[in-house]
């Protein structure tokens, strides 16, 4: 078993079968620290205050059940059931693995959605699509390279081409460099997580907003995918290098190493980091969004966690040791695991569930795989955070 060979290497997980304390992990390395220096140092948040190693297994109950369920509200405003139902239109981005094929699988298997898969790779995108069995007539694969914003651009132009309703942006796509050492750059010159993962879907949903609003569809949705090691007041958000956009003097300055820093609080670059501040990025988005457009437009806003999806290709770049420990560690520890199958499953629901209306909303699920509305860290939900980063973000995918 991977944990048990584990055992033999530093920076290992050691799991004690007999006593009280039945977990510990050694060294720091492989994940990014002890757990016992973050139980006993790092974490001041009161969700997780736990002192002892000892407690693990309690501390991560109570992180996983850190906000009481609550069933979502539904938003009376949106008589979404009276109107007919035609097909309706979902754009998943990066829907050629992981978490996005899932849902748009999810999603084609109902008859219900036509899924434009929004992808960098055209032919990895028809593979994927067929490997999963997607049915011909329920996707489309279009080209969009996130980490370009004339691929952005042009990506619209086609898709107001289709003269098909837009029904639903779901703003999946990613890329993690946990392992650079030197920062690589999109396009136009931004650091490359912040810039596709943030910039190039900021410009995107921006670009879309107006399709979106002219929908007639029962469900008109945008949903920006976050996570929960964005956010600070859980467990995972506190293994270091934690998120931070600071006063986002990075951002300002343009993300391109040459003028300023290539990381949004003016720091060294750090790809970890990069990639966690472009899900704070992700969140704030979100609920700018809300704020600004939910009543003028009805469309519903959200984000999410849905869950750790250990397996995808989010990982590719980090090292074969933590790719091989990391699926074990997440299931039998953490307990934080779920299948790609489940998280398309959740992700769907975020997209087409009638239950789910309300907007402006960070969904994730218990162990029940029952969602609740979850809350975000403080920096996640800052307001004036999220009117800075939506001003200066603007200025930089050229809106303003
Ligand atoms: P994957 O790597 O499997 O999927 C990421 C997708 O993004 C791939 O399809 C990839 O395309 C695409 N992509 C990357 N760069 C670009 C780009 N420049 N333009 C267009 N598409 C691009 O990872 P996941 O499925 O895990 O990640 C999906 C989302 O889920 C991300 O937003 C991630 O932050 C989030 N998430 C993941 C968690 C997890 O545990 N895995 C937990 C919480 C959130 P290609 O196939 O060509 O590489
Ligand atoms: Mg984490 C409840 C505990 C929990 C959960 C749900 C996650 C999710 N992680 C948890 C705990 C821990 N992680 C602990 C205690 C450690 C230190 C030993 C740890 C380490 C760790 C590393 C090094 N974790 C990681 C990494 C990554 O490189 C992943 C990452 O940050 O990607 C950005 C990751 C993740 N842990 C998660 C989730 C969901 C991820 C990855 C994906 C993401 O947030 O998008």
């Amino acid at each position: 078993m991977a944990l048990q060979a584990a055992l033999s290497l530093p920076s290992a997980i050691s799991i004690h079968r007999g006593g009280k304390s039945n977990i510990s992990l050694k060294h720091s390395g492989l994940f990014g620290a002890s757990v016992s220096n973050l139980l006993k140092n790092e974490i001041k948040c009161p969700l997780i205050r736990s002192q002892e190693v000892g407690k693990m297994k309690l501390l991560f109950g109570t992180i996983r059940s850190q906000t009481a369920t609550t069933t979502p509200a539904i938003d009376q405003a949106a008589p979404e059931a009276k109107k007919t139902l035609r097909k309706g239109t979902v754009i998943i981005t990066g829907a050629s693995s992981g978490l996005g094929l899932a849902t748009a699988k999810a999603l084609a298997e109902t008859g219900k959605w036509h899924v434009i898969m929004a992808c960098r790779n055209f032919l990895k995108a028809e593979r994927a699509a067929k490997s999963v069995g997607i049915a011909k007539e329920n996707y489309t694969v279009m080209h969009l390279d996130l980490a370009s914003l004339d691929s952005v651009r042009q990506f619209v132009d086609n898709l107001r081409g289709l003269a098909r309703p837009i029904d639903v942006l779901v703003c999946n796509a990613a890329v993690y460099q946990p392992t650079a050492k030197e920062p690589s750059f999109s396009a136009e010159g931004f650091e490359l997580s912040v810039g596709t993962n943030h910039l190039g879907h900021f410009l995107l949903a921006r670009l879309l907003l107006d399709d979106i609003k002219q929908s007639d569809y029962p469900f008109k949705r945008l949903i920006i995918v976050g996570s929960i090691t964005g956010n600070t007041n859980t467990l995972a958000g506190n293994v270091p290098p934690k998120a931070n956009l600071g006063d986002l003097r990075g951002l300002a300055g343009g993300l391109n190493g040459i003028n300023g820093s290539p990381m949004i609080d003016g720091g060294d670059f750090d790809g970890a980091k990069a990639y966690k501040d472009s899900k704070v990025c992700n969140m704030l988005t979100m609920q700018e969004f809300h704020r600004r457009y939910h009543e003028e437009t009805g469309i519903t806003f959200a984000s999410l966690y849905p869950g750790c999806i250990a397996t995808t290709g989010l990982f590719r770049e980090h090292i074969p040791l933590f790719r091989l420990l990391f699926p074990p560690f997440q299931k039998y520890i953490t307990k934080g695991y779920v299948s790609e199958e489940e998280a398309g499953k959740r992700l769907a629901q975020v997209v087409s569930d009638p239950s789910l209306t309300k907007s402006g909303v960070y969904w994730s699920w218990n162990k029940n795989s029952s969602s609740f509305e979850n809350r975000l860290s403080k920096e996640a939900s800052d307001r004036e955070k999220a009117r800075k980063l939506w001003e200066i973000s603007e200025k930089l995918v050229g809106l303003a």
